[in-house]
């Protein structure tokens, strides 16, 4: 009996996790395009799992190419590059980490909140540059205490956001397509309202087109001088010509950033920005947690095609 088949779209999943996979599933890729092409024409209709992730296109094109496919499990909270609705549509299973990844995630947003508000990589500097020893001062932050902390999403990274910022003494509220019933906390109907109600703005939404540009010019102006915009989301979900405008202007007055429009080619006006924490999308990226998203991985698709 040979083992099933599978492709591996990505080549996030770490040494020992994919050594996991390859163990069980006779395994193919990550390949190049005319690789792919050449391996989808001759066993298309023998791959049963793919394992991708949420950087990786999987759209309806290389789906139809895949008669056989019975589930694919996303090395990622984000599947806003999955044809989701195609999946659905042949009944095809498809699991994510979003649960696996979400306190490492909520970790890194309170880090890059308290960066941004307390001037972290400018006090970095301050004492690399000598300034300190020379006597320079070095200007006040922003405090995180009894801050209004306005969470836009409230999946698991949101809510593992809210468990930190409420131990932190921070003021939650939250926007999200529908009230959560039972969750007791002040609603917003839209972000430009959690805006205008907050000093710390979350982005902890799903990317893809129907978030796009979410948080405009004027949800980021209503944070203000002294209000904080974070992003562990996606980048496409912050208008980022209206971010780059308010914080060089002074209109909003800091961010952290972990995810950006075009990354990894950062616009390059934000490195000349004093006021942005910038972090190269690395959320998740600790080695437990992406050993451990690589595990779910392994056992969403054992579960799908070794099951007894
Ligand atoms: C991924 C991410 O975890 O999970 C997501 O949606 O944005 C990332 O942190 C990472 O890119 C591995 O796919």
């Amino acid at each position: 009996m040979h083992p099933p088949e599978i492709l591996v779209l990505t080549s996030m999943i770490q040494p020992a996790e994919r050594a996991a996979l390859d163990a069980i599933f006779t395994t193919h890729g990550p390949l190049g395009s005319a690789a792919l092409d050449a391996l989808l024409a001759a066993r298309g209709d023998r791959i049963l799992g793919i394992a991708t992730s949420g950087r990786e296109l999987l759209d309806s094109a290389l789906l139809a190419k895949l008669p056989a496919l019975r589930i694919v499990a996303c090395f990622s909270a984000g599947i806003d590059r999955i044809d989701t609705a195609a999946l659905a549509a042949r009944g095809i299973a498809l699991t994510n980490t979003s649960a696996v990844l979400a306190e490492e995630v909520a970790d890194l947003a309170m880090a890059l909140a308290v960066m941004a508000r307390r001037r972290l990589v400018a006090a970095d500097a301050h004492v690399r540059s000598g300034a300190w020893a020379s006597g320079q001062g070095f200007a006040f932050g922003r405090s995180l205490q009894g801050a209004r902390m306005g969470l836009l999403g409230f999946g698991h990274i949101g809510a593992a956001i809210a468990r930190r910022a409420a131990a932190a003494g921070l003021a939650l509220r939250y926007c999200t397509r529908t009230q959560r019933p039972g969750l007791d906390l002040p609603f917003h109907a839209t972000p430009l309202a959690l805006a205008q109600d907050s000093d710390i703005l979350v982005v902890a939404t799903t990317g893809g087109a129907a978030n796009r540009n979410l948080v405009d010019e004027a949800t980021l102006r209503a944070l203000g001088p002294h209000g904080t915009l974070v992003n562990i989301a996606r980048g496409e979900v912050v208008e980022e010509a209206a971010l780059l405008a308010a914080l060089a202007d002074g209109g909003l007055g800091s961010a952290g950033l972990d995810v950006f429009l075009n990354e990894p080619k950062v616009d390059p006006r934000f490195a000349a920005l004093p006021n942005v924490v910038l972090a190269p999308h690395i959320a998740s990226a600790t080695v437990e947690t992406r050993s451990a998203m690589g595990a779910h991985v392994v056992q969403s698709l054992r579960a799908a095609l070794l099951a007894a």
